[in-house]
């Protein structure tokens, strides 16, 4: 009688996995099950009150957990299971690496007794590997359990670890024998945060430290002619995304958004200078490259958002301070960050809001003027967007589609046209919402990532731009939609294939498809089609009448629907840095402010505050005077008189 109450008193360990992601306030998590996670997914499903989203793949899982934390705030889990059920999940979690989004993912494994310890047996029982192993360069931390005592511990060092610092996910494996044990409450491991458990803790600025780095930072932005800010995702992530568009304001000082960061100031906020890069918007570059001091905060400065050569980036600029919590990004490019501050970006913000109420800076009068006017020269959408015969352009389409979408309006996007076309000519606003993948850049997450935000808004609406061919990356998860009833619209850009590859092909292979179309191997169903094999309502817009006929209806629909926009199936993603080809078969890359489409020389030089590049002048322009044909010289000249007034001051 007293040891059957003894085994009551005792825990299961799958049980108190599930108890400690209730009692971490997840309401729901994603997985799919499989023999070794089955106990794990009986607990939460039985035993809390979890909602267990089940989708079709397990990369889906992690991608659609990156999505809810995105929207929700909080982290959750993805639940897999052992040999393939976690290899599948590795996609989600390298992207989820790569955009520093904190996640649990939990694996199902062999049990131990058919587990070597060294890694020598590729294979362990049925279906083992060692996956925390497989993902060690991918987590911020990763272990199996082996003794059910540890359980706790290992829960609460991941989530202290995915959570803490530069987030990222967090890989638990767990033998199905270690799940079904009974622990005895007493005896479970606790964690306890130790010095050491989370690299470059201690490199990180506090207090006075960080004080002083913003007094330093304010007197280089006090002192600047031309000063501009460049804010990243990790303001968000460190708390401070409802003071950003106050942050700006009180700061008075022109600001660019990174593509993570895009939803986090409104588009058509005066001192907002919009998303610079390889697929920047003219304006913003042209701004980037005419700063004589730039301040980055929470933003990584990856090679599409600077181009290829460091060394020409904001090439006015004679310092440039940026303010990272990873002291790894902060060394990346030496010789052009010049005043590099590992700091949580949040924190920085508001030590910058703090000081600069007690010693505002002067507004920079002249500068925001000449950025409004660049803004005003170089909207997002220009003659290169024009539609082509029989078909409408996706930029078009974007400014479009942007007043018809809700204030509080979650954008989901795949890559390709749905990346490019939604990042570079869809206006933001506040609290509306603007997500992807940015670093991985994995085909396929639009649906799943659809679905994550969806689940985090409780069901709600999510507009999802997708592509035919990111669509067919993940097509098994409109099941997922149909099954949960959400009202997911998605909208599938239709070019016959993989245009932005098509485009790569044109570029250095002579224009030779191969695998990018129907006639080169790679083909898409009828999405009409699909739409009605998973009873989802489709529509299909070929001209801008069916725009205004149907896209409201879409919008509108109480469910999931699919609404195919079929587009020139080689449309041109414009603006963009790409080469030039010389006569004499030579190649030039241009320099960041040098867009293609390419414009007059002199109508670059009249929007930039600092002398063109010698090898800007030599590029030849054969869009040159197709592109600008219609507009008078006078206009570039007049723009031309402003700026110079402002040259000679910068
Ligand atoms: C998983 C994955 N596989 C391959 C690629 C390489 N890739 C980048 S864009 C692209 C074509 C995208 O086609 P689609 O989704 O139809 O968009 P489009 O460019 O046609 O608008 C490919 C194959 C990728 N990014 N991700
Ligand atoms: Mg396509």
């Amino acid at each position: 009688m007293e040891s059957l109450y003894a085994l009551i008193m005792k825990i299961k360990v799958s049980d108190l996995i599930a108890k400690f992601f209730e009692t971490k306030g997840m309401k729901y998590g994603f997985g799919i099950i499989g023999s070794a996670n089955a106990h794990i997914f009986d607990s939460i499903f039985y035993n809390t009150s979890i909602e267990l989203i089940c989708n079709h793949h397990e990369q889906a899982c992690v991608m659609a957990a990156q999505t809810y934390w995105k929207i929700a705030g909080t982290p959750t889990f993805a639940l897999v299971t052992a040999g393939g059920g976690s290899s599948n999940a590795i996609t989600g979690v390298l992207s989820a690496w790569a955009d520093s989004i904190p996640c649990i993912v939990i694996s199902g494994q062999e049990n131990p007794k058919f587990i070597t310890p060294d890694h020598e047996l590729r294979m362990y029982g049925i279906q083992g590997y060692d996956s925390p192993f497989a993902v060690s360069k991918m987590t911020k931390y990763g272990a199996r359990i082996m003794d059910p005592k540890q359980v706790l511990y290992e829960l609460e060092k991941a989530w202290h670890c995915a959570t803490t610092g530069r987030p990222g996910p967090c890989w638990l494996d767990i033998p199905m024998n270690i799940q079904s044990a009974l622990v005895e409450e007493d005896d479970f491991v606790r964690y306890i945060p130790e010095v050491g458990d989370l690299d470059q803790e201690g490199s990180i600025l506090q207090e006075e430290a960080l004080a002083n780095a913003v007094t330093k930072t304010l007197e280089q932005l006090r002192t600047a002619r031309r000063p501009l800010i460049w804010l990243g995702v990790g303001v968000r992530m460190g708390g401070a995304a409802s003071e950003a568009t106050r942050f700006i304001e009180k700061l008075g000082i022109p600001a660019l958004v990174s593509w993570s960061a895009i939803d986090l100031l409104p588009s058509d906020h005066p001192l907002v200078a919009g998303s610079a890069g390889v697929y920047g918007q003219r304006a913003a570059n042209f701004i980037l490259q005419s700063c004589d001091y730039l301040l980055t905060i929470g933003t990584r400065l990856a090679i599409p958002q600077i181009g290829y050569e460091i060394s020409e980036l904001a090439r006015g600029a004679k310092d440039i301070t940026v303010v990272d919590i990873d002291l790894t990004e902060l060394k990346k490019y030496p010789q052009r960050f010049t005043s590099p501050i590992c700091a949580d970006a949040g924190k920085f913000i508001k030590e910058m809001l703090v000081q600069v109420a007690k010693k505002p800076l002067p507004r920079p009068k002249e500068w925001i003027e000449w950025c409004g006017q660049i803004k005003n020269r170089f909207p997002w959408i220009g003659p290169e967007h024009k539609d082509k015969e029989g078909y409408i352009n996706s930029y078009r389409f974007m400014d479009k589609l942007a007043p018809l979408m809700k204030p509080d309006q979650i954008v989901v996007t795949d890559m390709g046209t749905a990346l490019l076309s939604g990042h570079q000519a869809l206006p933001i606003k506040p609290p509306q919402r603007l997500l992807t993948s940015q670093g991985l850049g994995e085909m396929g997450f639009g649906l799943p990532g659809a679905i994550g935000a969806s689940i985090a808004r409780n069901r709600g609406e999510v507009l999802c731009l997708n592509c035919d061919g990111g669509m067919m990356m993940n097509l098994q998860e409109l099941q997922t939609i149909v099954h949960y009833q959400l009202p997911i619209k998605i909208v599938v850009f239709n070019n016959d294939g993989y245009l932005m590859i098509k485009h790569t092909q044109k570029a250095v292979l002579k224009g030779r498809y191969a695998g990018t179309d129907k006639r080169s191997g790679v083909s898409c169903p009828d999405f009409s089609k699909v739409a009605s094999a998973f009873e989802m309502p489709a529509y299909q817009i070929r001209t801008w009448k069916d725009f205004d006929r149907l896209m409201p209806k879409v919008l509108d629909a109480p469910g999931p629907v699919i609404c195919e926009v079929f587009m020139d199936p080689e449309q041109f993603f414009h603006p963009k840095l790409g080469v030039s080809i010389q006569p004499d078969g030579s190649l030039i890359s241009p320099p960041l402010e040098d867009l293609s489409p390419f414009i007059t020389r002199e109508l670059l030089e009249a929007s930039l505050a600092v002398p063109i590049l010698e090898k800007s002048k030599k590029l030849i322009a054969p869009m040159l005077r197709e592109l600008h044909a219609n507009e008078k010289t006078e206009s570039s000249n007049s723009l031309k008189n402003k700026l110079a007034n402002l040259k000679e001051i910068g």
